[in-house]
């Protein structure tokens, strides 16, 4: 069997390359399947519990656990020197259990949030899936994140019990302990105890991990446990992701969401038995946790994860010692690694390799072509988002590719492009929108409803949930366009949200924070288009009066960024008294991007007269 590669199509003469895929993927051809599936059928994947309960940490672990796979690894870390720490699927059972009970203990009740806020080690993952088995909500925290995305996010939530190591909690959690009202626990994981005096007791409701997973391990071994009797409409999941305005949205995820993330792990990413994988997405964000954590487990693979940062010479040596055999990772980390050159692959035996996606923000068409020099695989791009919960368009397994292209629509989906108004996004006249008709025309891409992963609502902002829906179609963002068979390109959004590194922005939130400098009267944010991020952050800044736009005060507020808000901090700052604004006075981050790119400035009419 041969599958075939399109360059260069939509512009020109497509040029085809043909390769023999090192195994033929076993879910089926697309056509297939796309006639075939229901997610009936993918219901009966999984295993379900008594009475027509579902929870994902069973589909996940305990399933595996009991039939056959019980000493087989499901998790291996490798730690930032690279001695490995493993969980077998029973172990993984075990402690996930004593998580459990000892949130009971401390008498988290379902629905209640549970929070990490940790490198990618064995507590993040124990949390995860024990949260899971309590009933409780688990809520990732990107780990780079400063105080204050962290303080927000933890409000917002009315997050109960946090996980974290002493570090973190001294940096981003006790300066804002007191005003986090519903935060009565938090679990410290580590030996560095917390810096106060040897005396002085840690603050009520702060809690050794290890004491605390000691006795629940007790109370385990003696009364066994019985997993939360969840349903699959039962909330499971908080994500927060960014919009153009406001505070960030938490995206509610429910149990049976599983039955998407088991089945697009199958078809995407063509996990099978015996498959080692690594997600390079760290699981604060939502890849990492529908595809770092849930989607594998549920095939029963065994999961690689590594606490470092990127660095190339590192990633290749664990695809080769690990004998990797399916990859998923960003477009940022694969220009990087395509910087270093194909020779720094080939002196790795990459055998084990079968498999190779992507996710996160636009994947270059050289990219795909240089996988194929690289490793003599192409890389395959999916697209979806935090609200989505799974991969819905992909570049499925044995389809034939074409690069710069996100792939067709997954087996189960169905897509749109909508007719654009003056704002950029769909058009909706009379509560109606207008599917574009034919192809190669750009819209806003739009999805049908109906898949068990789709968000169940923003937490606490309903009005901002049921504006996401228009005419029975979920509204993206994106714009795309779909090609005469089918495939969809992305053209680029139609907010304002940054995409960085494959990570979700909100220009708001950042400008919120810098606005808390004395010396800044106003500032609008936007995503810079940077060669190897995609974008990154930049802040236009008007000062006060008093004080002078020079050098020392642009790194001070680079630094004061920096502190605040971690890893979404701007990169670059300038200095703009003029800044442009709406007539109703927000600042028209569209005409900063504008200039910024030297692009023309397109229709201005809502934007203020000059004086
Ligand atoms: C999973 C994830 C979602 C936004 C999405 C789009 C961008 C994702 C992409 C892509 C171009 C791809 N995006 N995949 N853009 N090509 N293959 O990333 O979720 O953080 O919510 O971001 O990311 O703009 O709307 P999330």
């Amino acid at each position: 069997m041969t599958e075939t590669i399109l360059t260069g199509a939509g512009s020109g003469a497509p040029r085809t390359i043909e390769r023999t895929p090192r195994r033929a993927p076993l879910i089926g051809s697309y056509q297939e399947r796309c006639q075939s599936f229901t997610w009936n059928e993918a219901r009966e994947w999984l295993d379900g519990m008594p009475d027509g309960c579902l929870n994902i940490a069973h589909e996940a672990v305990d399933r595996h656990a009991s039939a056959g796979l019980a000493d087989q690894v499901a998790l291996r870390f490798l730690d930032r020197t690279l001695p490995t720490q493993e969980l077998t699927y029973a172990e993984l059972r075990d402690l996930t259990d004593a998580f459990a009970i000892a949130l009971r203990t401390l008498g988290v009740r379902p629905g209640e949030r549970v929070c990490t806020l940790l490198d990618r080690s064995p507590a993040l993952y124990v949390t995860a899936l024990g949260a899971l088995k309590n009933g409780s909500v688990y809520c990732p925290l990107f780990p780079a994140f400063g105080p204050e995305p962290v303080r927000e996010r933890l409000e917002l939530g009315s997050v109960r019990v946090l996980v974290t190591d002493a570090e973190a909690y001294e940096h981003k959690i006790a300066p804002n302990r007191d005003s986090l009202t519903s935060l009565e626990f938090v679990l410290i994981v580590g030996d560095r105890s917390l810096a106060t005096e040897p005396s002085a007791p840690l603050p009520t409701g702060t809690l050794p991990w290890s004491e605390t997973m000691a006795a629940a391990t007790s109370v385990l071994h003696r009364d066994g446990f019985t997993i939360a009797a969840t349903r699959p409409e039962d909330p499971a999941l908080l994500h927060f992701t960014s919009g153009t305005t406001g505070r960030p949205k938490g995206a509610v995820h429910v149990h049976q969401a599983v039955v998407a993330h088991h089945a697009t792990t199958r078809f995407a990413l063509d996990l099978r038995p015996g498959d080692i994988f690594w997600c390079t997405a760290d699981p604060g964000w939502v890849t990492g946790t529908s595809y770092g954590i849930i989607g594998p487990l549920t095939c029963g693979v065994t999961v690689v994860t590594d606490a470092a940062d990127f660095d190339a010479g590192r990633w290749y040596r664990i695809l080769e010692e690990q004998h990797v055999t399916v990859f998923y990772t960003a477009p940022t980390a694969l220009r990087m690694l395509m910087r270093k050159g194909t020779e720094l692959a080939h002196g790795h035996n990459l055998s084990a390799l079968r498999h190779i996606v992507s996710v996160g923000e636009p994947l270059n068409p050289e990219a795909v072509v240089w996988g194929l020099e690289a490793f003599g695989l192409p890389i395959h791009d999916t697209w979806w988002q935090t609200e989505t919960g799974a991969i819905m368009i992909s570049n499925y397994p044995g389809m034939p590719i074409r690069p710069g292209s996100m792939g067709r629509p997954m087996p189960g989906i169905e897509i749109a492009v909508l007719e654009r108004g003056d704002d950029g996004r769909a058009a909706v006249v009379d509560g109606k929108v207008t599917v574009v008709a034919q192809p190669g025309v750009d819209g806003e891409l739009a999805l049908r409803p109906g898949w068990p992963s789709m968000f169940r609502t923003y937490l606490d902002n309903p009005e901002r949930y049921a504006k996401a829906f228009v005419d029975g179609w979920y509204l993206t963002g994106d714009v795309a366009r779909v090609d005469g068979d089918g495939y969809v390109w992305f053209v680029g959004r139609a907010d304002d949200v940054i995409k960085s590194a494959g990570h979700l922005i909100g220009p708001f939130e950042v400008e919120s924070a810098l606005m808390e400098h004395p010396a800044v009267a106003e500032v609008g944010v936007i995503g810079k288009p940077d060669p190897l991020a995609g974008e990154i952050v930049k802040a236009f800044v008007t000062l006060q009066t008093g004080y002078e736009p020079d050098e020392r005060l642009r790194r001070e507020l680079i630094m004061f960024g920096r502190r605040r808000l971690g890893s979404v901090a701007p990169r670059e700052i300038a200095f703009d008294q003029a800044l442009p604004h709406t007539r109703s006075g927000k600042v028209m981050r569209r005409l900063l991007k504008a200039r910024e790119l030297g692009l023309p400035e397109g229709d201005l009419s809502t934007m203020e007269p000059s004086p």
